[in-house]
């Protein structure tokens, strides 16, 4: 007999927000926290979530009325928690007009985003929109929007036009000054269409930034069996994560917001300090673990920090590369809160798998990692542990593993990498033939030349002695050449 299916029993609140991304994250996190604010402090301030690309968010949730589970993975257990946030739920490319009147509603006062750094239709290296990007060149010739940046400028326009002030923007994506970045691409759009609308969004939208944190792996089948035998229900559209969050808000709300603050949120004035220590703290040190464990043969994080080895990597990376680079956000130990990630990381009831943080690297590296050496090479610092972190992404989006079996790459630009990484054969050609993709690489540290060594000689290990031993051997030099780290 199959279980029945996860029911609403409590009434869904009232629509005050419009969130474009409705995948794991969104509900291990936005919907948990609005739940929380209204439970806190009643408002109107439900959900729909709208799906920009497939319809699965939308097959999951819908027949369980939005309702879905939260479940929390501490080491010594899960724990389910049911929850309500989501009032509606709608697949853009069905009905796109739908999802513009949503957003456009007078009582929809925030639109948030969780659409990952490639929804942004962005060029990494410049924060500038990609008016080449298919998806924008198609909203701007005027057909029904199919981006985030489309989405958002057309609804603008409409409140524009009905004398209604704008929603508030607020992104909740690993970019760094994701609420700066998101305004700029707005306005790149919107001037592209109508430069008036362009200064209304310019002098009236606030686009607060965020920084946002939990671990949140994708859901498998397992998850929702296991969840079933506990419950007795059958809810696909549960969500797993660690019990850790936190979330820090620039506090700029014109039109207001869920009482977000009174349930663990930081609404402060700036952001900036925090982004920075969680991009290159947890962001940084996961895409060098996805790369350098996924190569080594690890499935999950926590299976490739149980290896002594990569734990003392991050230490290392903490310690000697990453910490020296970030300013000292408020009320934060910084060590400690390194200190914690490895704990984080190690939980064994989280099965975060190294190919799904290895997704999009093309997108993710230039903000977790490279910001990072830069800011060391002008503080004449060396940095050769992130060094080898950018030669195990190199290793990984040429295609063929360890044991010569082929890797697949999900990223926006994994053929082009491919092709770069085929059309050269030596470990140096390889190297300066990937630099030179300037969509991940600033030029200036392109052609920084012990950079360039840096990598030629990680690569040419990671070739020759594989991840596992590439890592022991580099803490081991590192020991004999730099006894103090
Ligand atoms: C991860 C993040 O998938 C990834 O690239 O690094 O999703 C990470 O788990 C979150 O940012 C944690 O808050």
């Amino acid at each position: 007999m199959t279980d029945p299916r996860l029911a609403r029993t409590t009434p869904a609140p009232k629509p005050g927000i419009v969130h474009l991304g409705p995948g794991a994250f969104f509900r291990a996190f936005n919907a948990v926290f609005t739940e929380d604010a209204m439970a806190h402090t009643p408002g109107d301030w439900g959900i729909i979530a709208v799906s920009l690309k497939s319809p699965t968010a939308r097959d999951q949730l819908a027949p369980q009325e939005g309702v879905f589970t939260s479940v929390t993975l501490a080491p010594d257990g899960p724990s389910d928690r049911v929850i309500g946030a989501i009032c509606g739920i709608l697949v853009a490319p069905e009905n796109p007009g739908a999802v513009v009147d949503a957003m456009a509603a007078p009582q929809t006062r925030i639109v948030s985003l969780t659409i990952t750094e490639k929804g942004y239709c962005h060029a990494p290296a410049t924060g500038r929109l990609d008016l080449s990007h298919p998806d924008i060149a198609h909203d701007l010739a005027g057909g029904a929007p199919r981006s985030a940046p489309g989405f958002l400028v057309a609804a603008l326009a409409q409140r524009h036009k009905a004398g209604q002030p704008g929603f508030t923007v607020m992104s909740c994506d690993n970019l760094p000054d994701n609420g700066a970045l998101t305004r700029q691409i707005v306005l790149d759009f919107a001037r592209a269409r109508d430069p008036d609308l362009a200064r209304w969004i310019a002098d009236t939208v606030a686009f607060p930034a965020t920084m946002v944190d939990r671990i949140t792996p994708a859901t498998i089948p397992d998850d929702i069996a296991r969840l079933a035998k506990r419950t007795g229900y059958n809810d696909p559209a549960c969500v797993q994560h660690e019990p850790f969050r936190q979330w820090v808000i620039e506090d700029h709300f014109p039109q207001g917001r869920p009482a977000w603050d009174a349930v663990g949120a930081h609404c402060v004035a700036s952001v900036a300090a925090h982004e920075t220590m969680k991009l290159r703290c947890l962001n940084g040190t996961h895409s060098t673990l996805a790369y350098l464990g996924y190569l080594a043969g690890y499935d999950t994080i926590a299976q490739t920090v149980a290896n002594p080895a990569f734990a003392r990597l991050c230490q290392y990376l903490w310690q000697h590369e990453i910490l020296p680079t970030v300013p000292q956000p408020e009320g934060e130990d910084l060590t400690a809160y390194a200190a914690a990630l490895l704990t984080r990381y190690a939980n064994p009831a989280i099965k975060h798998r190294t190919w799904q943080i290895a997704m999009d690297g093309s997108q993710k590296l230039p903000q977790r990692i490279l910001a990072t050496i830069s800011d060391n090479h002008a503080a004449n610092r060396p940095c050769p542990g992130l060094a080898l972190a950018v030669a195990g992404w190199m290793r990984y989006v040429g295609g063929i593993d360890e044991k010569g079996a082929p890797i697949t790459v999900k990223d926006p630009l994994a053929e082009l990498l491919r092709r770069t990484s085929d059309s050269a054969k030596t470990t140096a050609d390889k190297v300066r033939a990937l630099l030179a993709v300037e969509q991940v690489f600033d030029p200036a540290l392109a052609c920084n030349t012990t950079f360039q060594s840096q990598l030629i000689s990680a690569y040419s290990d990671l070739t020759a002695h594989g991840a596992q031993n590439s890592v022991e051997r580099f803490l081991h030099n590192i020991a004999i050449f730099q006894p103090d780290i």
